[in-house]
């Protein structure tokens, strides 16, 4: 049989509006690129990366959902299996911040209840261009309880650090519960079948 590479495995999911960057935070995570070309993603799309963790060796199953409204349907049913969920807004775009509280209400209703959440307010490196103070992304932060940080896929900032503390959180909780969460993601078989590119 063959060797398992991994000790855990986590699936995460960045959700937020369509043009946030959601596609290049991923990329830059998982492949050290960035790309000023959009293309709107279409439906749903996963990338793999493993990291290590206190010791672990983390399979992180990193999901990736087109913001456009049309695809609501296909990208909230991949909530459910969903171990922690970023939620991504854009410094320069006023909307895609006021619409965290939408994207909030989305996880309140398809998500698992103890998922870990973050907030992600990406392209910091367009400080000239900037409406949404670090300050209000803080405060969102603050008020519903969830970690948040500044990200720029282009510059490369933060973008390790976000997945890696997501992680962490993750770890913390699962091994509070002194179990193996690998059973629990591995159940859901549509993972194995994804469209994603790059494993
Ligand atoms: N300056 C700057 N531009 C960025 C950054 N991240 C993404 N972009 C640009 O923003 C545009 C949209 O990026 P995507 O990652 O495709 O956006 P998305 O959130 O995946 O959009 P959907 O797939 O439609 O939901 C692209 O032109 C990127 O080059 C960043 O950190 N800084
Ligand atoms: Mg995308």
């Amino acid at each position: 049989m063959a060797k398992k590479t991994y000790d855990l495995l986590f699936k995460l999911l960045l959700i937020g509006d369509s043009g946030v960057g959601k596609t290049c935070v991923l990329f830059r995570f998982s492949d050290d690129a960035f790309t000023t070309t959009f293309i709107s993603t279409i439906g749903i799309d996963f990338k793999i990366k493993t990291v290590e963790l206190r010791g672990k060796k983390i399979k992180l199953q990193i999901w990736d959902t087109a913001g456009q409204e049309r695809f609501h349907t296909i990208t909230t049913s991949y909530y459910r299996g969903a171990m922690g969920i970023m939620l991504v807004y854009d410094i320069t775009a006023e909307k895609s911040f006021e619409n965290i509280v939408k994207w909030l209400r989305n996880i309140d209703e398809h998500a698992n209840e103890d998922v870990e959440k973050m907030i992600l307010g990406n392209k910091c490196d367009m400080e000239e261009r900037r409406t949404v103070s670090k300050g209000r992304g803080e405060q969102i932060a603050r008020e519903h309880g969830i970690r948040f940080m500044e990200t720029s896929a282009k510059a490369n900032i933060n973008i390790e650090r976000a997945f890696n503390e997501l992680a962490e959180a993750i770890l913390d909780k699962t091994s509070g519960m002194g179990g193996d969460s690998h059973d629990r993601v591995t159940v859901d078989r549509r993972s194995d079948r994804g469209q994603g590119k790059c494993c």
